[in-house]
């Protein structure tokens, strides 16, 4: 039996570092330890001196069994602060540099036409880019079959009768239907597909469509209305070109071209050696288009014009290849 008064195993305790803590345990507590042994040997003494021995045995090896806990939870707590003390915070040390992104080239152009517009007097309007063939192509005076929708290669839905919008002229339509027979001045800027793909043709790209109706709207407002626009984007000097050409949902209808900034206008490969880059498609609204908008084409006319994002940005920053915008390379993008 064990005769060691309980004070000194706690002392042997209280001195032990974290091997030696482990070390008492298993001395007096493993399967071979000198409590274990002597609680087994309770079961050689008779039944009035085993209970007494027992309640006294039991007793000091919970005690010791408390106190190992005590101070294993005491020598963590130390090491726990003492490893805090020695890993303190130097908050003098400069931070990891944060790499902050930014607007998009596209973005920021777009963002520049739309405040020029809106400055004019334009109010924003929106539509799907998933269009019916009438919104895109009939009631824009495109019949079924007319040689004009070659114009505008389409990705067509499987199930018939929709297609990714070729351009932002639908929004007309349904701008129209929701303003007739009042006056109306909206820009409706989006995405929309073709099937294209050289350096100034994506397959997807991006344009903000323009209507004016009202009484009495004529060439002069549409001419007035772009030369404010691309002065305001380029400068007073830029050179602009007012070029007829044929859109099946305006009569008459003309192209802008601007100046090419890439070799002032010497010819380059992005211009085709001609000097200019086209803008945008305009004209005056057709009366057909006028009345399937909801119109009636002898009391109000308008203008509209079609322009493409990609086109502006790249002539603004000096963008030679138009599909580098739609590759979110960072050596591209960073230099914006
Ligand atoms: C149209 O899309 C007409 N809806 C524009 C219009 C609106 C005319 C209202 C009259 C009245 P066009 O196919 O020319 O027209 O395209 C207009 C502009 O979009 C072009 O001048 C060009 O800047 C741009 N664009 C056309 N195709 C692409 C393409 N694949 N990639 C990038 N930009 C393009």
């Amino acid at each position: 039996m064990p005769t060691r008064p309980l004070s000194d195993y706690l002392a042997e305790i209280d001195g032990a570092d974290r091997t030696g803590l482990e070390a008492l345990r298993v001395q007096w507590l493993g399967r071979h330890g000198s409590l274990t042994a002597a609680l087994r040997e309770l079961g050689t003494l008779g039944p009035k001196e085993r209970r007494t021995a027992g309640q006294e045995l039991n007793a000091l090896k919970q005690a010791v069994e408390e106190r190992l806990l005590a101070r294993q939870r005491q020598l963590q707590a130390q090491a726990l602060s003492s490893r805090l003390d020695n890993e303190r915070v130097d908050l003098s040390l400069p931070g990891e540099p944060v790499a902050l992104g930014h607007p998009h080239p596209l973005a920021v152009t777009q963002e520049r036409l739309v405040s020029t517009f809106v400055a004019m007097g334009f109010a924003m309007a929106v539509g799907p880019e998933v269009e019916d063939d009438w919104h895109n192509f009939e009631a824009l005076n495109f019949p079924p079959d007319h040689p004009a929708r070659d114009m505008q290669d389409s990705f067509a839905l499987a199930d018939g009768g929709w297609l990714l919008r070729t351009h932002t002229s639908p929004v007309q339509i349904r701008a129209m239907q929701q303003a007739a027979p009042g006056p109306l001045r909206i820009i409706a800027p989006g995405r929309v597909y073709r099937r294209d793909d050289d350096a100034t043709h994506a397959s997807t790209f991006h344009q903000i469509e323009a209507l004016v109706i009202d009484r009495g709207v004529s060439m002069a407002h549409l001419k007035a209305t772009l030369k404010t626009f691309a002065r305001a984007l380029f400068g007073a000097d830029v050179p602009l070109r007012f070029r007829p050409s044929y859109f099946p949902f305006t009569e008459p209808s003309a192209e802008l071209d601007i100046g090419c900034l890439f070799c002032q206008q010497a010819g380059c490969a992005i211009c085709k050696l001609s000097g200019w880059l086209e803008v945008l498609g305009s004209g005056m609204v057709h009366p057909k288009v006028l009345q399937a908008g909801g119109y009636d084409p002898e009391r109000m006319t308008g203008f509209a014009f079609g322009l493409g994002i990609e086109r502006i940005a790249m002539l603004y920053y000096q963008i030679p290849d138009i599909r580098l915008m739609l590759q979110g390379d960072l050596r591209f993008l960073s230099q914006f």
